[in-house]
Parts: C-alpha cells; structure tokens; sequence
C-alpha cells in the first residue's frame, strides 16, 4: 500500500468486491458499481452548481442545464455506456427512453436529483433508482430485481440491495465505495416517525395514527427529502416515514416508480414494509410514468399500526 492510502482503504471491502463476495450476479454488478460511480459525477455537478438548481454558467461562462436535468443526462449518458441497460425511465423525461438495441437485461428507473428544493440550503439530496428484468410497467415484486439510493450530505453514502440484503457503503477520499454496514436489519419497532402533508389535508384516521405516534413518544424527523428521510429510518434501525392520501390528493404525492418502489424494496430487505395503507408497495400495478401512492414504510410495528388506524371503522 502506497503512502497516502487511509487505513479505512487499506482493511476496507469496496462495493464490487462485497457484491461479488454477496453472489450478485455479474452483469448486474456492473451496473450496481456503474450507477455507483455516476453519483460521483452528479455530486460533482451539484457543486459546480454552487447550490443554484436553475441553469447556471461554469468555470467558461457556458450555460449550463438545471441541476436535475444534467443529473438526469449524467445517469443517462453513463448507463447508456454500461451496455446493460434496455430502456430508462426518469422522473425528468415525459417517456420511457429506450437506451439499448433491445436484447439488454436491464429496465431501469431513475430519480436522479431527488429533493432538488432543498439544495440552496445545503441540506442532504440524493438520487433513487430501481433494476427491474422485465417491463416495468408491472407489479415492482415480479419485475424488480435491484434498488439503491445515494445520499448526498456531509458524505456521499449509497446502500443497495440485490434482493441478499441491504448494505450501506461510504465514499471514502480515495473515491472508493467502502463497505460501512451489511445486512442492516430494522428493529421490529423505532421511535422516530416523518410525516409528509400538512395535517390540516390529511384525512382524520390518518390524523389520529400522527397523535397515537406522538403520544407514545416518537421524535418527528422530517427534512423534506425522501433519501435522507428514509436513509434516517434505515440506519437508526426504525421508524416510519409517510406520505398519506391528501383530502385534495388522494394519490398522494410521490411517485410509485421512481420514488416508492426502489425504496420498498431495500426496506423491505431490511426487514420492514412499505404499503399504501392496504397493499404493499411491491404489490401496486404500474400503469403509468406519473403514477402516485400514499405511503407508509418503515419497521413492521408503526406500518402495521398505520394500517390498522387506517382500516378503523370503515
Ligand atoms: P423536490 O424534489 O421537489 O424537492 O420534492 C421532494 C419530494 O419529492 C421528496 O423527496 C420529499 O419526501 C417530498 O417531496 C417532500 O414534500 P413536501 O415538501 O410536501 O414535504
């Protein structure tokens, strides 16, 4: 080992190797560490931008596109290259985009700069995707073959999951991925809950799930980014995360293959669940690009809680 090298490098396990020690197939490796490897390009664009999401100018004066649109090119551009990848589907484009000559392995779907709103206030942002094997306009457990999401904050993490557990690794200075937690299981019950939508559009058995929360003590952590908000529930080992059906809403407002499916998936390796307030996540048909889900996720008892609150009366 070369001087210079961290001991956190030197007696470190990178991604590819964990992936390869885990049994994840080849092909599907490749991709994992390719994407891996795009959220340093995206982190780099994010401080080009200077916390500005607008188009900006760079170094020469050239404009330059939206944060999430270059994000969105960056993902684009690199899976294209990966040369597994079928079609992409991006929470920045109005279609499906068929990427490859049509005998790929890959569907793959991407949000690529989500919580862009909170970037000029520098807090944590990060970029979600699904693998699927087939079409992904189907249910998430029959066409989902892979998740991960990376975290932009003080560091850059990424936990993935290739239906053998969920693993959490950090970038480290060397710009390598190191392993920093395998196999994350949550607890069957944490104490801290994060709950999108104003109370006052949410309907009353939802309302009265939030108070038996709050009466038993759970801390509120909500920062407005779904990544960093799930990636809380995930290493403090509980908890919930919700964005219920709104009175005016009642879809709700994140979106079921860009946002919801990937996430459910890891969680659910983790040992939770993810559902809408009846049907699990994974269970929900996909019809279309812009379709929208109520949410509950996180460890078994507040999701169950949830559902049981929900289901009162009716
Ligand atoms: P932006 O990408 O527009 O910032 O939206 C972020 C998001 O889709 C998701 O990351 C958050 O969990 C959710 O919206 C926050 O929504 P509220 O602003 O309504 O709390």
């Amino acid at each position: 080992m070369g001087e210079g090298i961290s001991d956190y490098t030197r007696f470190a396990v990178d991604l590819r190797r964990q992936m390869w020690m885990a049994g994840v197939e080849e092909e599907l490796r490749r991709l994992i560490w390719q994407i891996a490897v795009t959220g340093k390009y995206i982190s780099a664009k994010i401080h080009e931008s200077n916390r500005k999401l607008a188009g900006f100018k760079n170094v020469y004066g050239e404009e330059q596109l939206s944060l999430d649109r270059s994000s969105d090119e960056i993902m684009k551009n690199q899976l294209q290259f990966s040369g597994f990848v079928r079609e992409y589907a991006s929470e920045e484009q109005d279609a499906v985009v068929m990427l490859g000559k049509g005998r790929e392995k890959y569907f793959v779907t991407a949000d690529p700069l989500d919580g862009s709103s909170l970037v000029d206030t520098n807090l944590a942002i990060g970029t979600i995707i699904g693998i699927h094997k087939e079409s992904i306009f189907s249910r998430g457990r029959d066409s989902m073959v892979a998740a991960l999401y990376i975290t932009y904050g003080p560091l850059i993490t990424m936990v993935y999951s290739a239906g053998k557990g969920a693993h959490e690794f950090v970038l480290n200075r060397e710009g390598e991925y190191v392993l920093s937690q395998e196999h994350i299981m949550l607890e069957e019950r944490g104490s801290i809950y994060s709950p999108g939508g104003l109370r006052k559009d949410c309907i009353e058995k939802h309302v009265r799930f939030l108070e038996y929360l709050e009466a038993e003590g759970y801390k509120l952590r909500y920062s407005g980014g779904f990544v960093p908000d799930i990636n809380q529930v995930l290493i403090k080992r509980g908890g919930i995360f919700t964005y219920p059906a709104l009175k005016k809403s009642p879809r709700g407002k994140l979106r079921l293959l860009f946002e919801l499916q990937p996430m459910a998936f890891i969680i659910e390796q983790a040992g939770g669940i993810a559902t809408d307030g009846k049907e699990e996540i994974l269970s929900v048909r996909v019809e279309d690009l812009e379709q929208r889900c109520p949410i509950y996720i996180g460890s078994r008892f507040e999701v169950e809680k949830a559902m049981e609150f929900l289901a009162a009366g009716s």
